[in-house]
């Protein structure tokens, strides 16, 4: 009897340690996903690109003892806010510390510890872009419907186009393009025409979207400009929130000194992505503000500072004046704009393209952020904007949650705006 009960404990025994083991074994499988991409330090072709690091980790902790990484902590211990002359110090931050925390060039040890992770989901081209596809299908439609290649045909993708927000001179040159591709091929069929429409915007919007970095040892900066409501400061906020995630130590700097406003909704989004966060008092310099947010990166060894402009003064010439010397000023080492990004929101369609103008002749601009494609029944203007411009759009917002900004893909744009049938 006494055998038998013994006998029957050790084989419950067995069993209690044999399930933990697999339960164990399970939560190891159930590590958190990947972190979303991100062009800035992905190659361009193809459209898999590779990770930083994956998010669904912790960011490197730092214990003493042995090298760590070149880059600071992410969000589980972000970079501790600067504190330059006119500041406001994020409620989160607590006090300053140590440079070493921000960047343990030598000494701490590196460890992986997986905690709640921080990974943003990115919606797809094809879900946000619906109302521009019903859009253009309702006007492709009719092109589908013809028997052959003629006249009628051929006026009605120009207008499909021009509904689109192509705007006229983009589209004259692509109808130019189809032309000649339609008599070199010998196609005789409209949903032919279509399939080589797909393929003519693919080419016109297909751009360098890598977001560029500083060399090493300096500061690198990109400088967000734009007129008021096309979505500057939410963008600054997303993307500090997407380099955060990756591990980047971000220095937020509010650099819209014209509204009070404008600095507490980044310090709002400064809060949520644990970025260092600077600002000025209203009306003051904002050239001064991204000088003191880049000393203090630099001081902290946080790689990118995203400093938000203006987008309205009392002139337009003073406000490019402004964002000539705001240009001036964080380009001065230890400070590097390698991007000036340019925010047109989408709705306002040809619109954008006078903006764009205006910009691109005051700071250069080397990329777009078009915003709002979410909301736009028109995603034309992004073939505008590439075609005529030659500036490559690099992102774009789908939504205004932290993860709907997004690398620019022009294949999957493309995809997402052209019906199925087409
Ligand atoms: N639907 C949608 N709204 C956006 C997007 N980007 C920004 N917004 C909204 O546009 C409004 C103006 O944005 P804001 O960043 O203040 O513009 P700013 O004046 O250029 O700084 C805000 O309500 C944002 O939430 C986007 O991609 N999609
Ligand atoms: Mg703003």
């Amino acid at each position: 009897m006494l055998t038998a009960l013994i006998v029957v404990l050790s084989l419950a025994f067995v069993v209690v340690v044999a399930g933990g083991g697999a339960l164990l074994a399970g939560a190891r499988r159930r590590r958190p996903q990947p972190p979303p991409d991100w062009p800035a330090d992905a190659p361009r072709t193809g459209r898999a690109r590779a990770p930083r690091r994956p998010s669904g980790t912790a960011p490197p902790v730092t214990r003493p003892g042995r090298p760590g990484p070149a880059v600071g902590p992410g969000p589980a211990a972000p970079p501790q806010p600067v504190s330059p002359r006119p500041v406001e110090v994020p409620a989160q931050a607590g006090t300053a510390q140590a440079p070493s925390e921000v960047r343990p060039e030598a000494g701490p040890e590196v460890e992986e510890v997986p905690v709640a992770p921080a990974v943003l989901d990115r919606p797809r081209f094809r879900d946000r872009l619906g109302k521009a596809r019903a859009l253009l299908g309702t006007q492709l439609a009719g092109l589908r419907g013809r028997s052959k290649l003629d006249q009628e045909a051929w006026d009605e993708l120009e207008e499909a186009l021009v509904l689109a927000d192509v705007g006229i001179v983009t589209t004259q040159g692509l109808l130019d393009e189809l032309r000649a591709r339609a008599k070199q091929d010998g196609l005789s069929e409209p949903s032919q025409l279509v399939g080589a429409l797909r393929d003519a915007l693919v080419t016109r919007l297909d751009g360098e979207i890598e977001l560029r970095r500083a060399a090493e040892g300096l500061t690198t900066v990109w400088l967000f400009v734009g007129v008021n409501g096309v979505g500057k400061t939410t963008t600054i906020g997303k993307v500090a929130m997407r380099e955060m995630t990756a591990g980047v130590p971000v220095v937020v700097a509010a650099g819209d000194t014209f509204r009070a406003a404008a600095a507490e909704q980044l310090e709002l989004w400064s809060k949520r992505s644990g970025a260092g966060f600077v600002r000025g008092n209203e009306g003051g310099d904002p050239g001064a503000v991204v000088f003191d947010a880049v000393q203090h990166a630099s001081a902290r060894g946080a790689g990118l500072v995203l400093a938000d402009t203006a987008g309205r003064l009392h002139t337009k010439v003073n406000l490019m004046e402004e964002l000539k010397k705001v240009r001036r000023v964080a380009d001065r080492p230890p400070g590097s704009v390698t991007e000036v990004l340019l925010v047109i929101d989408a709705t306002t369609g040809q619109n954008g393209l006078v903006q764009a103008r205006q910009f691109t002749e005051a700071v250069g601009v080397t990329g777009v952020v078009l915003t709002k494609l979410d909301g736009t029944a028109k995603g034309g203007i992004a073939v505008a904007i590439a075609g005529e411009l030659g500036i490559p759009i690099k992102l774009v917002g789908l939504g205004e949650g932290p993860e709907d900004l997004v690398p620019f893909d022009a294949r999957e744009f493309v995809d997402a705006l052209l019906p199925d049938e087409a």
